[in-house]
């Protein structure tokens, strides 16, 4: 009748246990094998239902009191209008979090980049959560959520988008990473919202999508020079600038930045060009005057208002997220561009990215780099985008998909 599995449906669950089981422990997922999170076992179990996992529970029910910690921490909620609590964060990830895989790199967010990326329109506090040595009450581990609408398909779901995670270097592999994932999924729960949105380099059960980091040389020697690139089979350091070289100015007529009043033409044209994605945040104008209103060395927005009709009909964004360098003795720091939303109507998109290039080249980025999501696949080769080493996985939390999505159709980008 459609509803009872199918015999071949049972077999393909018996073997999924099998592996399952015969996964020794130190393959398996101690903490996410307890979660509402797609099971490596349930992989392309058609009998599973695509979206939530648990329903929700009466708010009266979700634990009132913080998870314990060991005993010498303890909980901090982090106000980052607080210019000493936005240092002590600062500094925590500025040395502990996220780095290349050979160690040569680690992501430096400023600290307008993080006021920017905890505050957007209905941020709570108490999703911002720190973790303190009790005595000398310094900061040792961090995590963060921050409140986003994220239609999957044809539903928009109230999630959260978590972000953040670090656990200083001296403190790792000792499960503290588990009980900051609780906390916040109990503060989260604590607004009623029981979904959440997040991406990280390792595998975790299970990725809705698996996503590749392209890289555009802006400057090259200087990306050579420090590591990040190596000079191409018979290449010298003369043709490779050559290669990378761009115009001094863009080419598109109307090309600008964005201003303030632009907002409703760019919530139209981003709402109605992210409508095509299977996963993709929901923005209103209060999200675009948030996330893509132009902020100095955080943000960057560029559309193309028509000259005759004086219609907004395309638009670029990045974000700026510098590396520390560690070990060159020259360099301290990467100055690296990310691309976040575009949208073209118009002007062929392979054309408004190269005037990205320009861009982001005039303010002195060294690389720019690119997702596979979207459309991007469309502009990475012709315009000179590198594949990294390296992989994005994107997840949710409690909704599962019934199957992969390609990069390409994802339509959610996050810091
Ligand atoms: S991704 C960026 C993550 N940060 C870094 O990579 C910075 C450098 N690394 C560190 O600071 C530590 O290594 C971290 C782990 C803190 C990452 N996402 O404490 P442990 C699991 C999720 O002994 P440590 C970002 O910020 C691991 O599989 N889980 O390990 C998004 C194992 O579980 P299991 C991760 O190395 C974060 C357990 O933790 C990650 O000392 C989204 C080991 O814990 C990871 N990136 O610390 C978080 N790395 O045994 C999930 C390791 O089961 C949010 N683990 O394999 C979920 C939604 C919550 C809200 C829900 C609301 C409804």
């Amino acid at each position: 009748d459609g509803n009872a599995p199918a015999e071949s449906d049972l077999a393909l669950d018996n073997l999924a246990q099998k592996v399952q089981e015969s996964l020794s422990l130190d393959q398996r997922h101690k903490f996410w094998e307890t979660q509402p999170v797609g099971q490596f076992k349930d992989i392309g179990n058609p009998a599973l239902p695509e979206g939530p996992i648990e329903s929700p529970t009466p708010l009266s029910e979700v634990k009132q009191e913080p998870y314990n910690l060991p005993n010498l921490y303890e909980w901090v909620t982090c106000d980052i209008h607080d210019e000493k609590m936005c240092d002590e964060i600062y500094t925590l990830l500025a040395n502990n979090y996220v780095e290349d895989d050979e160690n040569m790199f680690r992501f430096n967010y400023s600290k307008e980049f993080l006021r920017w990326a905890l505050q957007p329109p209905g941020y709570f506090t108490a999703w911002h959560i720190g973790v303190r040595v009790k005595t000398s009450k310094k900061m040792v581990a961090f995590i963060t959520g921050v409140p986003a609408r994220i239609r999957v398909r044809d539903e928009v779901v109230n999630m959260a988008e978590i972000n953040f995670l670090c656990v200083h270097k001296k403190l790792r592999t000792k499960r503290l990473a588990p009980v900051m994932i609780k906390e916040v999924t109990r503060r989260v729960h604590l607004e009623n919202i029981w979904q959440a949105a997040y991406t990280a380099g390792v595998v975790l059960p299970t990725p809705v999508a698996t996503c590749q980091y392209w890289h555009r040389s802006l400057n090259p020697k200087k990306l050579i020079d420090v590591g990040f690139s190596r000079l191409g089979a018979r290449m010298t350091m003369s043709r490779t600038i050559k290669l990378y070289k761009l115009p001094e100015s863009t080419v598109t007529p109307g090309f600008r930045k964005m201003e303030i009043h632009d907002v409703p033409a760019v919530t139209r044209l981003i709402r109605n060009y992210l409508s095509q994605f299977i996963v993709a945040p929901d923005f209103d104008e209060n999200d675009v005057e948030h996330w893509l209103l132009p902020r100095d060395n955080v943000v960057n927005s560029y559309l193309v208002e028509s000259p005759e009709t004086h219609e907004v009909t395309d638009f670029c964004s990045f974000y700026t997220l510098p590396s520390s360098i560690l070990g060159n003795a020259n360099y301290s720091t990467l100055k690296a561009a990310y691309s976040f939303y575009n949208v073209s109507t118009t002007t062929p998109l392979l054309q408004l990215m190269n005037d990205a290039l320009i861009v982001a080249k005039q303010k002195d980025y060294d690389v720019f780099n690119a997702l596979d999501v979207m459309q991007n696949e469309s502009f990475l080769k012709e315009l000179k985008f590198g594949p990294g080493d390296g992989k994005l996985h994107y997840y949710l939390y409690n909704y599962r998909v019934k199957q992969a999505l390609k990069s390409s159709e994802l339509g959610l980008v996050l810091l």
